[in-house]
């Protein structure tokens, strides 16, 4: 039996920091290692090797619990690891392997609502049944009523109905219990203790609906919960709006927890998608990214950075959202990939982004969001089958010949992943600025700055090469052939980006 001090790499379970890149893993998609087709904790383990090639600092594993279906965001018990995808062996297995090579873990964790079928959705229904209450009862595990409104079930156990904001499968928590609230504690205690870095929280928006302020205060009752068995544990939530506006990702950071910057990550706004597609966007993403951050840490006392992302398993792929249907749009998203990922804090890749998979929702119906969740397109014999069925294959390269490829998005992705590890710090501690500078206009800058230095970043968007002056005495990191520095004057090929320091 191994200690698990042993496990995770010794005393407060340390992970060294390889860098700020996340990466998002649809577990049941990813890499097979069991051979049934579906993806798994072993499929996870093995592809360590790519992923600290890529140069990530953390991924993001979509929910791993015990669940009947195959995205498992119907949790039926918090505290065990879903028997198709391995045990708790495997996750430390992994926990023990990615903290050595200093990438982070972190699980998705699903406090809205739970499965119909988890034991105490079905104990309380039967306790509200019988009229049940006080100690010992399950009672006031849900949300009941009398009479029946929208988003309410009627359960004939309960002779009630209780909420269920995404369906009748999916009953919401009461989040207001003082049970449930020792639940989710026990919950993060074993999680955490056991070496997981830390959690991404799934449908925030919905723990008390219309109610943001109860909303924070939960948020703010998970950061002191979190803080006790892991200080400082990485937590981002999801919090996506049906018309995102900063405010409400603001008053969430105000918890001290970083929201997905869902305004700026939608196509139609100034996010690294529109930005290589719009000129109006093009401007106004450097301005954006500075302002959001700022208003961020404010928000935040300091606690929450920026978590910018162009995908998730809820949305579009890259291949059909970033510059659709150019004749160029190869290189547009090796650029759009450059305006991702030199943004503070984490800013995170859904798999498969690096090789511009494809995916767009389909018809109506279970399988509708199945072509954005597509097999991982590994060549060496492990590929998953796509869920649910789904029988379209993933239209990308594959892994192992993207690698072999000098001009592929997956070399310059690792490029530009590697370029962000070795200014780190000023990713994951400088303040971003607009840098007074005169440029061109199919260029754009930030600036970060910390007590001891600054550094600039660049981008270039346009087929040609374009040049600029840029201060003195400072020295030029990208990717191999991709901009000069002679003296004060910066070329950059085509579609490239730059640090300068
Ligand atoms: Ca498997």
């Amino acid at each position: 039996m191994i200690e698990l001090k042993e496990i995770v790499g010794g005393e407060g379970f340390s992970c060294p920091r390889k860098g700020g890149v996340g990466y998002q893993i649809f577990v049941e998609s990813f890499r097979d290692g069991d051979g049934d087709g579906k993806g798994d904790l072993k499929g996870i383990l093995e592809a360590l090797p790519y992923l600290d090639a890529l140069g990530v600092g953390r991924v993001w594993l979509t929910p791993i619990f015990k669940s009947g279906s195959y995205h498992r965001y119907d949790t039926e018990d918090y505290l065990m690891v879903d028997p198709p995808l391995g045990d708790e062996e495997d996750l430390k297995a992994i926990l023990r392997a990615y903290h050595a090579k200093g990438i982070e873990v972190i699980v998705d964790l699903v406090l809205n609502h739970t499965s119909f079928q988890h034991p105490w959705f079905l104990e309380s229904q039967e306790d509200v049944g019988r009229g049940f209450y006080g100690p010992g009862s399950k009672a006031d595990y849900y949300c009941y009523i009398d009479g029946l409104r929208h988003a309410y079930t009627y359960s004939p156990v309960a002779k009630k109905a209780y909420e269920g904001r995404f369906s009748g499968w999916m009953p919401d928590l009461n989040l207001d219990s003082p049970d449930v609230r020792r639940e989710v504690d026990g919950i993060c205690r074993k999680w955490l203790s056991l070496g997981v870095d830390g959690f991404r929280l799934d449908a925030v928006r919905f723990y008390y609906f219309q109610e943001r302020e109860k909303t924070v205060e939960f948020l703010r009752f998970l950061r002191r919960t979190c803080d006790k068995y892991r200080p400082g544990a990485y937590i981002v939530g999801e919090a996506w709006e049906d018309f995102p506006d900063l405010r409400s990702i603001l008053d969430y950071a105000s918890s001290g927890i970083p929201m997905f910057h869902f305004p700026l990550a939608l196509a139609r706004e100034a996010g690294p998608g529109a930005a290589v597609s719009f000129k109006k966007a093009w401007k106004e993403y450097p301005r954006r990214i500075v302002e959001d951050e700022r208003k961020l840490l404010e928000a935040s006392g300091g606690q929450a950075r920026m978590a910018l992302f162009v995908s998730n398993h809820d949305t579009d792929r890259w291949k059909d959202v970033v510059a659709p249907g150019t004749k160029d749009q190869g290189e547009r998203m090796k650029l759009a990939m450059g305006l991702l990922l030199l943004t503070p804090g984490t800013p995170w890749l859904y798999y498969g982004e690096e090789l511009g998979m494809e995916g767009k929702r389909g018809i109506e119906g279970p399988l509708s969001d199945a072509p954005r969740r597509t097999a991982m397109p590994w060549k060496d014999g492990v590929r998953c089958k796509n869920p649910e069925g789904y029988v379209e294959k993933t239209v990308a390269i594959s892994p192992e010949d993207a690698i072999k490829d000098p001009d592929s998005l997956l070399t310059r992705t690792r490029a530009l992943v590697a370029m962000r590890n070795r200014h780190d710090e000023y990713f994951a501690k400088g303040e971003f600025r607009l840098p007074a500078l005169e440029l061109p206009e199919d260029v754009l800058a930030l600036e970060s700055v910390l007590p001891e230095g600054r550094i600039l970043i660049f981008h270039h968007k346009g087929a040609g090469e374009s040049k600029l002056i840029v201060p003195p005495g400072l020295r030029l990191d990208a990717p191999a052939g991709h901009s000069e520095l002679s003296g004060e004057i910066l070329t950059m090929s085509g579609y490239a980006s730059a640090i300068l320091y």
